[in-house]
């Protein structure tokens, strides 16, 4: 088979189709225990611990500590998860989280706050260039933790070394990471961070998503919040088309009203119809909502599914149209492509290389979110 897009080699095609799912990127806050035990047993895609603006000025030393206890449970004793395989769904989530049996999930992750240039991004890598090894063989798994700029002293980044150079963090994380398997993810909330986006999103290859974080933004801007988010409009697709450009997740904003599920779905349909790969969840009801929504096509999501279409097989809890759609997108591609016939017609619609672009993306999405999909899309 003609593996669609062989030659479209642009990073952003190269990047999409090796993401990590990240479509919930859950926060917990650092400095409440019970949250923390809470956290791993939700299946959200990534979890965040927060020590930032969820941890009080007078919690901070306290979450750091409680933070590194969380992580050394999931880390550093894989026995402890274990104990969490009551079932087999939540087992497979957990295992496939915590990374400990799958070799290729050896990632940290750094959310990295309030980033208004390449340099904020750049202290972030020296910082870690400095203490992790070049390379380890000891296996990752995948985090993501939030450093703290805030730790009495506004947006010194020195406060960020404090907080990670002389800590139990920093020798927990950086004793089991190389530095070249440690992402970053630069978290967007100003102006100058969205005049800078471009610069941002390149400054290291290991930044491998953005955030767009609504709150801080508009409390930047004065802007005043309203429920149409048009006054964030600008903001947010300026996020995803950098993001877009350089290959990388754009992570969209957090739903505040984490009591109101309809909202939330609103919320989770602009952005995924924005382009936006994933979003900031605060609460567990939010989790699955969310990662339901980007999937590709929320609307006719059905559980455990195996359906074999069009030489494609999916495998996994959801199946729908859009998925359905890309497959036979890039089946009628491989099959046209191979009579020299760029575009084509499917069901009274032309096909050219931008939609088997998009199809190719949504399948990759569909792959990274747990679906097994064989077929010529299986190895991008
Ligand atoms: O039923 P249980 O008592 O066992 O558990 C409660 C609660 O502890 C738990 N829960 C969570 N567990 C893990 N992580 C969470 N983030 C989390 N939130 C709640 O779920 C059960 C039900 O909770 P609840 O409905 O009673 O909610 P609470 O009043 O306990 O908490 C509500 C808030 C909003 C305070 C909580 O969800 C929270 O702290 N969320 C995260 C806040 C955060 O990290 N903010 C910083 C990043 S977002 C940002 O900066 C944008 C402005």
């Amino acid at each position: 088979r003609v593996a669609p897009f062989s030659s479209a080699n642009s990073p952003a095609v190269q990047r999409i189709s090796d993401i990590r799912p990240r479509r919930a990127l859950f926060y917990v806050p650092g400095s409440d225990e019970r949250k923390l035990h809470k956290s791993i047993t939700l299946g959200a895609d990534c979890i965040v611990y927060d020590l930032e603006d969820s941890v009080a000025f007078n919690k901070k030393g306290t979450a750091r500590k409680m933070v590194i206890d969380a992580l050394e449970v999931c880390i550093i004793v894989p026995k402890i998860p274990r104990a969490f395989a009551i079932s087999k769904n939540l087992s497979d989530r957990l295992w496939l989280r915590l990374g400990l049996e799958y070799d290729d999930l050896n990632v940290v992750a750094i959310v990295i706050p309030k980033v208004q240039s390449a340099k904020d991004v750049q202290f972030v890598v020296r910082m870690i260039d400095s203490v992790a090894p070049e390379s380890t063989e000891a296996d990752i798994r995948q985090f993501s933790f939030i450093t703290s700029r805030h730790e009495g002293c506004l947006d010194e980044p020195l406060v960020v070394r404090r907080c990670y150079a002389n800590s139990r963090l920093h020798t927990t994380l950086m004793s089991h990471a190389s530095r070249h398997n440690i992402r970053l993810i630069p978290s967007i909330e100003s102006g100058l961070g969205i005049i800078n986006l471009r610069e941002i999103a390149s400054a290291d290859p290991r930044v491998d998503a953005l955030i767009f974080a609504a709150e801080d933004y508009c409390a930047d801007l004065g802007l005043i919040r309203t429920p149409s988010r048009t006054e964030m409009l600008y903001a947010r697709q300026a996020v995803v088309t950098a993001a877009s450009a350089f290959g990388l997740q754009a992570i969209d904003l957090v739903c505040l009203d984490f009591q109101n599920q309809a909202i939330l779905e609103e919320e989770c349909r602009e952005g995924r119809e924005f382009g936006f790969m994933g979003k900031q969840a605060i609460h567990p009801n939010q989790v699955e909502i969310i990662q339901k929504t980007f999937l590709p096509d929320p609307a006719a999501v059905c559980d455990e599914v195996t359906v074999t279409m069009l030489g494609f097989s999916f495998i996994g809890n959801h199946m729908n149209s859009d998925i359905e759609r890309a497959a036979k997108i890039i089946e009628g591609y491989e099959l046209h492509s191979q009579k020299g016939v760029g575009a084509f017609n499917l069901d009274g619609k032309m096909i050219d290389l931008p939609v088997v672009k998009w199809a190719s993306k949504v399948l990759a999405r569909a792959k990274a979110a747990g679906l097994t999909i064989s077929g010529a899309t299986s190895s991008g």
